[in-house]
């Protein structure tokens, strides 16, 4: 057993099942780093606004992990367990890198993977805007060609890291309108031009600045495109196939760590003379939990193995397991806070932070209702 240490990983509930030996290493390395090294820590770092970084995956030869999207998807879900919102971070930053990785030139490979890659430097991915969030091909944030340089004019909102990250990753206007006209941005910060808006004030993901990115002439040479003028777009929406699945992982591991908390406190607390866990209700509860957590774990590892793969179907499958997990493990949370009575209201239960912090996942990286869209059309076409 690579679990000695972790509970219920015997049940049905075990997240190693259908993992090769390699993952389940993976999944506990990263397990026992958010135990030892974040779950201590997660509170504080919700109620102070901190956040502290560690982890990651691109191709090897520049410093990266190698990891696979399965991979990284059991690393998002057992980190996430010590602190959702510091995880998911490192989701996007990940997301960034993964595009420079896959899309950019060489020479922009080599200058910024192995700093990505170690989190030396830290990326934000930068598409929704104040007046194009779900409708995102409708942005209007421009770069206009002068010599051999771009400059860029307009502003991104909600951008997760936005003023305390080092690289970002702009959706901007080089063309037509609509998605076709679209070109992704390598903007440093330093950047003369470049400023941000205020920290946002939020009811979860407290680990991590969220701010507006402001692009005001600001100039950086034509080379910073990412893959090719009007690949934008395509580039943005591929990168968030992973990060929907990753986003899904953060909830998942959220769901998990409720689960085993709620278990303990049934068993614990008494009502009416006997452990809340012997009142049928609560069973029941705990029933409907699990199996809403597996269902979860099923359709998010589907979609990581699919998207490996470039199964036709991937871009539905990531976006069926970022709605069903992300609702179905908030629900779990939600159902968790319940179990607890007063205590799951408090600051000092774990619980309510998953809460808060899972809440935002039904909203970013394209709300639920885009995700509806996307399903609807594929199965809908001609
Ligand atoms: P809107 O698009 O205005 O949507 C409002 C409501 O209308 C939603 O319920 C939506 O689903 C619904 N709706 C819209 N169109 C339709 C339709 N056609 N049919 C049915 N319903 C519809 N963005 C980034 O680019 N980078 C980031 O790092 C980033 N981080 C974020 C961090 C946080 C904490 C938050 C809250 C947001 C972040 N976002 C980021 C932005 C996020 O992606 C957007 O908030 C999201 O895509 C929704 O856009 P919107 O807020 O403009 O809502
Ligand atoms: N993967 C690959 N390609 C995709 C794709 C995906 N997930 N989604 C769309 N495309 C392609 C699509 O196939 C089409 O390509 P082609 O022209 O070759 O046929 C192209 O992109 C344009 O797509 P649509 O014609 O569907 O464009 P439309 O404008 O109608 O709507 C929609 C696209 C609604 C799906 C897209 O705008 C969207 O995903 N909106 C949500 C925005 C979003 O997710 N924001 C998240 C910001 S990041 C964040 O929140 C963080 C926390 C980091």
């Amino acid at each position: 057993n690579v679990f000695p240490n972790i509970r219920h990983l015997v049940t049905s509930v075990d997240p190693s099942s259908g993992l090769t030996e390699e993952q389940q290493q993976i999944y506990k390395t990263a397990l026992d780093f958010a135990h030892l090294e974040m779950r201590p820590h997660m509170a504080e770092w919700d109620e102070k606004h901190h956040w502290d970084l560690v982890l990651f995956t691109a191709r090897e030869d520049y410093g990266g992990t190698g990891l696979s999207r399965l991979d990284a998807s059991i690393t998002f879900e057992a980190l996430s367990q010590g602190c959702v919102s510091t995880t998911a971070y490192i989701s996007i930053h990940n997301m960034c890198a993964w595009m420079i990785d896959k899309f950019g030139r060489e020479d922009l490979r080599k200058t910024w993977i192995p700093q990505l890659a170690s989190m030396e430097k830290l990326a934000s991915y930068c598409l929704t805007e104040p007046g194009a969030g779900s409708d995102a091909g409708s942005l209007n944030t421009t770069a206009k060609k002068s010599g051999n340089d771009l400059i860029l004019n307009g502003s991104k909102a909600f951008i997760s890291g936005g003023g305390d990250t080092d690289v970002y990753l702009i959706m901007c206007r080089t063309g037509e309108p609509g998605p076709k006209g679209i070109s992704c941005v390598l903007v440093e910060k330093g950047t003369p031009g470049l400023s941000f808006g205020k920290k946002e004030k939020k009811i979860g993901w407290n680990s991590q600045p969220t701010r507006a990115v402001i692009l005001e002439d600001c100039r950086v040479p034509i080379s910073n495109i990412i893959g090719k003028e009007g690949q934008g777009f395509s580039i943005a929406m591929k990168g968030l196939n992973g990060g929907r699945v990753n986003i899904a992982s953060c909830s998942l591991g959220a769901a998990q760590a409720s689960l085993e908390i709620s278990a303990d406190h049934l068993k614990v607390r008494k009502q009416f003379g006997k452990p809340l866990a012997d009142f049928q209700h609560s069973q029941f509860q705990m029933a409907r939990m699990a199996t809403k957590l597996v269902a979860s774990r099923m359709m998010i590892r589907n979609a990581a193995t699919a998207l490996e793969e470039s199964h036709p179907n991937d871009v539905t499958l990531c976006s069926m397991a970022k709605l069903y997990a992300t609702e179905a493990c908030f629900e779990i949370v939600n159902t968790a806070l319940q179990l607890h009575g007063g205590y799951g209201y408090l600051k000092d239960y774990a619980v309510q932070q998953y809460l808060r912090d899972i809440r935002v996942h039904l909203i970013l990286e394209g709300t639920n209702e885009v995700m509806q869209m996307v399903i609807a059309k594929d199965i809908l076409k001609s």
